[in-house]
């Protein structure tokens, strides 16, 4: 039994879950940060049976004061910093809240730390989504960055600011630049958990339609499980402080449906060309997915692909979970839970 201490802000989100049950089996003492909210929001702690396990803080990350006694509180040997307005669709209609939660938080974490003089490891979950629009084959640590989003420009914000502090205070932060990663505890709202979820309820009841947004982006999409130990391993290997971790292979929505479809056993077939493209099921001549502009983004990352080269050579680590399997993982857990 190890007793040191970790804290992750954002542990009742998808990483927060998946990182607090692999450190709890290594051993560590977890700490997270939640908000508290009427609608259950412990589903994925309770999925890992660890609500018991972990000491929860209700406390928004905004209310640096609060975040600052706690820490001071606690001293951390490390801190995962998880918590994050996440969807980049609701970043454009909710800029501010976007801003104070992804960049100004990020600086009062810091601040707490480097005026505490805490001898901790800062974990920052940076994004994919800040390369954006850089038009490259790959993107890598050394790829420039063009955020699409309000989401983007806060990530990116935060992601200078620790490299920064790192700098000027010699304190120990790391960020990964970690590519789209997905599980069966993903949000609902975003695509791969909209598309499994609906998918397996068509399969069950074949009497609803899906409505998507632009299903020609391409993400490069990974295995949730299996970045959270990545975190860890980055944090912990103090070799250098920014990697990029993904698959290296990137896939369209709509070939993310063919996988899931298929593993259905779904004959279907696509007809039509942008807003009006549709799948129709050939067992009943229907259309079940359909192009609502509403999903659209006013800008949109069309790309993105890693190279994880330097993970690879530094870490010794290369992802096990591709992307046909992912969606088989996906569908099989939502058609668990609705059966
Ligand atoms: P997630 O499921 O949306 O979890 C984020 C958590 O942060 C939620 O539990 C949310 O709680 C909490 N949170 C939001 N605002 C907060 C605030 N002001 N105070 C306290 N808690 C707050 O996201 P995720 O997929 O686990 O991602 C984890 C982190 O990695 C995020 O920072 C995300 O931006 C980043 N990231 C994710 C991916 C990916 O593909 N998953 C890729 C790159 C980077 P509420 O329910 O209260 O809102
Ligand atoms: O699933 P998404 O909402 O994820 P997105 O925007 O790539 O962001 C996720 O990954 C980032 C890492 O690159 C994280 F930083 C971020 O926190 C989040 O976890 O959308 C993926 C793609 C987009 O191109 C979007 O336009 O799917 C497209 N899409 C098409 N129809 C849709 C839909 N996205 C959503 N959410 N809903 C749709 O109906």
């Amino acid at each position: 039994m190890n007793n040191k201490k970790v804290l992750i802000t954002g542990i009742c989100g998808q990483d927060g879950a998946y990182l607090a049950n692999f450190l709890l089996k290594k051993g560590f003492k977890v700490y997270g940060i939640y908000r508290r909210s009427s609608s259950d929001n412990l589903w994925r702690l309770r999925y890992f049976n660890i609500i018991n396990k972990v000491s929860l803080f209700d406390i928004d990350l905004k209310e640096s004061i609060e975040v600052f006694n706690l820490i001071r509180k606690l001293k951390p040997n490390q801190i995962y910093n998880l918590a994050a307005q996440s969807f980049v669709q609701t970043s454009f209609t909710n800029p501010h809240e976007t801003t104070q939660t992804n960049a100004i938080a990020v600086l009062n974490l810091l601040e707490s730390i480097k005026s505490l003089k805490l001898d901790c490891g800062f974990y920052q979950a940076s994004t994919s989504e800040m390369f954006g629009n850089i038009n490259s084959v790959k993107q890598g640590e050394l790829s420039g960055f063009y955020p699409r989003s309000p989401y983007a420009v806060a990530k990116l914000y935060a992601h200078y600011l620790c490299k920064n502090y790192r700098e000027a205070y010699n304190m120990s932060i790391y960020s990964g630049i970690l590519f789209n990663h997905e599980s069966p505890l993903r949000g609902m709202e975003f695509v791969t958990r909209k598309i499994t979820f609906f998918l397996a309820q068509y399969y069950l009841k074949q009497n609803n339609i899906l409505e998507l947004g632009n299903i020609y982006s391409k993400r490069d999409w990974g295995f949730a499980g299996e970045y959270v130990e990545v975190m860890h391993k980055i944090l912990v290997s103090n070799k250098a402080f920014d990697y990029v971790v993904g698959t290296g292979k990137t896939t369209s929505i709509k070939q993310f449906i063919n996988y899931c479809l298929k593993h259905l056993n779904i004959k279907y077939q696509w007809e039509g060309m942008g807003i009006n493209e549709v799948c129709i099921d050939k067992k009943n001549n229907k259309v079940f997915i359909r192009i609502n502009k509403k999903f659209y983004r006013p800008t949109e990352v069309n790309f993105l692909k890693a190279d994880i080269t330097k993970i690879k050579k530094d870490l010794k680590w290369e992802p096990k979970v591709s992307i046909d399997k992912l969606a088989i993982m996906m569908l099989d857990e939502d058609l668990k839970s609705i059966n």
